[in-house]
């Protein structure tokens, strides 16, 4: 029998089509998201026209661990600009974070959670600047990733593409763990955070990246400290109370490392439905401790 098939390949010789990668160094053809990590090409392109190699900064933690919330008010605190930086989104997609998270906090709620699904992941990129040395800059360069996901890419490496490229090409990274299942169930949390620091660690290994490879700056954040006083307090204390594991990772392999806790609002309740649901109700906004991690990451920078 014949078969007739129309060949394609002409069209990678053409150059105007052709999108690579800054995440993950894959050639895409002809689409809006590389087809390995997902990461928008129009990231990429932007990086790319700047003609300065990136600095990424990127956002882990477990699900539910404030990720979503954190980032979005980071994102908004940035546009308005501090003393110390501020930062401008590269692509309108980045905004959706901000926007989301915003939106939600105005109407007395939390943002829904993240899907898992890569190709739903809203990306985010912004670049941000030190006020006083504008020469300085850092990419906020992160999908607003699942917790499961990044639990599953931990677990068994190479799940999720754009965690493992991400994770191999920042140079500084924010760990977000929730104070209060830390206070709680700690030897829990330490086990993951422990997972966690050993993945990091073995995608910045020397083998595959060159001996004069820096480690990763790791900014260690404590989320949700309105509802837990004594990560607020001192947050390298509460680690060393109740992550002795993570501690010690820290301290033997994970030099460049520093612990805050962040809360966002004031004060909230938990609705219980009729069913069983459980809702959080934000009452006020009350940001505390948001920008810290991200000047002392900036400290950090040699340019
Ligand atoms: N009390 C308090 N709760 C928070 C705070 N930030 C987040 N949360 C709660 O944590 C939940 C999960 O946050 P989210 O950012 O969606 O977590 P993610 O899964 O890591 O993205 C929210 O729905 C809130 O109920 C905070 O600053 N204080
Ligand atoms: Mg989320």
């Amino acid at each position: 029998m014949r078969a007739e098939q129309v060949m394609q390949s002409s069209r990678y010789l053409d150059d105007t089509a052709r999108h690579d990668c800054v995440c993950c160094g894959h050639v895409s053809f002809d689409s809006n998201a590389c087809s390995n990590c997902q990461a928008p090409l129009e990231l990429s392109r932007t990086v790319l026209t700047r003609g300065r190699p990136p600095r990424f900064v990127t956002v882990l933690g477990a699900s539910g661990a404030g990720k979503t919330v954190y980032l979005g008010f980071l994102l908004d605190i940035l546009c308005k600009g501090t003393r110390s930086i501020r930062g401008l989104p590269n692509n309108s997609f980045s905004v959706a974070v901000q926007e989301q998270t915003i939106g939600a906090l105005e109407q007395r709620r939390f943002p829904d959670k993240t899907a898992s699904e890569a190709d739903t992941w809203s990306w985010v990129h912004y670049e941000v600047r030190n006020a006083k040395r504008p020469k300085q800059f850092l990419d906020i360069v992160t999908p607003d990733l699942a917790g499961e996901a990044i639990g599953m890419e931990v677990d068994h490496p190479n799940t999720f593409p754009a965690i493992r490229c991400m994770t191999r090409n920042s140079m500084a990274m924010m760990v977000l763990f929730d104070s209060v299942r830390v206070r709680d169930s700690g030897r829990e949390e330490d086990v993951f955070a422990l997972k966690l620091a050993a993945y990091i660690q073995n995608l910045h290994a020397a083998p595959k990246k060159g001996k004069n490879h820096r480690m990763p700056r790791i900014a260690i954040i404590f989320t949700k400290s309105d509802w837990c006083p004594e990560a607020k307090q001192d947050p390298a204390r509460f680690a060393k109370e109740n992550m002795p594991g993570l501690m010690q990772f820290c301290q033997q392999t994970l030099h460049d490392h520093a612990f805050f806790a962040t809360s966002i609002v004031g004060s909230s309740a938990t609705m219980v439905d009729r069913y069983g649901c459980m809702e959080q109700i934000p009452f006020h906004i009350e940001p505390s401790g948001i920008v810290e991690p991200l000047e002392w990451i900036m400290q950090g920078g040699t340019n």
